[in-house]
């Protein structure tokens, strides 16, 4: 007959065994995962940082930085403007201890993303808008610097005022171009993504995130979207996982879009499933509308395992780890 002693000592045995699995997990870090593949270079320069044991705090902003600097792209000053022809800025970042700042409707500042970090850093506050954040960042030392349109902007900009007709619609590819990473464009073949939102975790096994974006083109003056909203366009809970979202942010704010990515990682889901199923959130909303517009979501989990999922054909995420250096394609539902 089993004893007691007998019973505990098998008990340990066979629950050491459960927990054998995933002790024995490697953790994927460092790693940065970001929107689009011009996430590339963008991770290229966050792996610097995390490459060198620094802290994904620090990689975060400087991919961000680094895609505010390339006025090649849709983001930073080279931006798509609004209705009224200016280039007004979102951004937000947060890191491993919930620590987060943002910026909205930011005019003629370079590195919004820097910003918000120093919103996160030296304030009792997460926000700042428009005539304040500039005024905040002008007193911080960040120069005043106009919008430098990129001649992509300019001719989008042309075209649209020709007609004027407010109907934006974001990330989804032009019929044209539907090669598996071709980027979405606008009717003229201009691309018409705007965002870059990356996460990172680093060798200590910390995650952080940032997203910087000049927004939905041809938006009213003064519209925000979902970027520099924390839990909308950017979410990190350090015990779970990260995410970050690119599309059409009103959609993303209606359902508090990465922070629902991230509850439903706590909840088991893989980083790949917990996309797929806030995007089923949109989707069953209203599904017609939904066939109109594109929204992505990218996230991480803990153990530096990713996904992303779209509501439609196109979204694309890149990944740079120890492992890899690539464009992935994502999966999508409609
Ligand atoms: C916004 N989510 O302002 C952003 C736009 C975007 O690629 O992601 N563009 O709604």
């Amino acid at each position: 007959m089993m004893n007691r002693k007998k019973f505990l000592q098998l008990g340990s045995m066979g629950l050491a065994s459960i927990n054998l699995p995933s002790f024995s997990t490697t953790i994927q870090k460092p790693i940065v995962i970001s929107t689009w593949d011009s996430g590339m270079p963008v991770n290229a320069e966050a792996w610097k940082i995390l490459s060198a044991n620094g802290k994904s705090i620090d990689a975060v902003e400087a991919g961000a930085m680094y895609i505010e600097d390339s006025l090649n792209c849709c983001v930073g000053l080279g931006g798509h403007p609004d209705r009224d022809g200016i280039v007004t800025l979102d951004a937000c970042i947060m890191d491993e201890k919930a620590n987060c700042g943002a910026v909205g409707g930011l005019e003629q500042i370079k590195h919004p993303i820097s910003v918000a970090r120093k919103i996160m850093e030296t304030t009792p506050h997460v926000m700042l808008v428009g005539q304040g954040a500039q005024q905040f960042a002008l007193e911080n030392g960040f120069p005043k610097e106009p919008a430098k349109l990129s001649e992509d902007a300019t001719n989008a900009y042309k075209k649209w005022i020709e007609k004027s007709k407010y109907q934006p619609e974001i990330n989804i590819e032009n019929k044209k171009n539907n090669g598996p990473f071709a980027p979405p464009f606008f009717e003229d073949g201009s691309p018409n993504h705007d965002t870059m939102g990356l996460v990172a975790m680093d060798t200590n096994g910390d995650l952080s995130g940032a997203v910087t974006t000049s927004g939905m083109a041809f938006k009213i003056h003064g519209r925000v979207g979902d970027s520099p909203i924390i839990g909308a366009g950017l979410f990190v809970d350090n015990e779970i996982g990260a995410a970050t979202s690119s599309g059409v942010g009103e959609e993303v704010i209606r359902i508090c879009g990465t922070h629902t990515v991230v509850e439903y990682m706590r909840h088991g889901y893989s980083p790949e499933k917990a996309c797929k199923k806030a995007v089923e959130r949109i989707v069953n909303r209203d599904p017609k509308k939904a066939a109109t517009l594109q929204v992505g979501f990218l996230a991480m989990n803990k153990k530096g395992e990713y996904g992303a999922y779209a509501i439609q054909k196109g979204f694309v995420f890149s990944v740079k780890s120890n492992n890899e250096n690539k464009i992935h394609t994502s999966k999508y539902l409609i």
